[in-house]
């Protein structure tokens, strides 16, 4: 059974998944409407992947004897600068998340949750994963700055990247 205090806690981050998943899926369609047919498709499929992150959550709170809440969420911007700053936005934003997944641990710990502290390790590796493969893209746009024949030649980079890992 959760505590009101865990269970209020997971409907937020429930919350911040489902904003997470509308944030990439904005970013996909920026990067689709300028041709960018890799990078769109790698945002679709991490969009997706919120939403799982989501739904596990949602699940959770409801089999341990919580009430899983539906939110309204905050609007994602509909364009982001250049790639670099987009990549720039999805990496800080993987940041914040595991920051707010380490403060739910937390929360776990004060309230004597082991059941649901064992469950978030789950999130704790995922976020280790996440952030590692932002930092990675981050660090390769980095490094092609403004350069046309770079981004080409990176948007199909990160389409053979979707493919081959369709759990991005
Ligand atoms: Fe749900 O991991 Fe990204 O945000």
């Amino acid at each position: 059974m959760l505590s009101k205090k865990v269970e209020v806690a997971l409907n937020e981050q429930i919350k911040l998944e489902a904003e997470s998943s509308q944030v990439y899926l904005s970013m996909a369609s920026w990067a689709e409407k300028q041709g960018f047919e890799g990078v769109a498709s790698f945002m679709y499929a991490h969009s997706d992947e919120e939403r799982m992150h989501m739904l596990k959550l949602f699940k959770f709170v409801n089999e341990r004897g919580g009430h899983a809440k539906v939110s309204t969420l905050n609007a994602p911007p509909s364009s982001f600068g250049s790639f670099k700053e987009m990549f720039q936005t999805l990496f800080d934003h993987e940041v914040m998340v595991s920051k707010k997944i380490n403060d739910l641990v937390d929360i776990t710990l004060t309230e004597k949750d082991y059941a649901t502290n064992n469950f978030l390790q789950w999130y704790v590796s995922e976020q280790i994963e996440e952030e590692a493969l932002a930092r990675n893209i981050l660090d390769k746009i980095n490094l092609i700055g403004d350069d046309k024949g770079g981004l080409y030649l990176f948007d199909n980079d990160v389409k053979i990247l979707t493919t081959v890992d369709e759990g991005i």
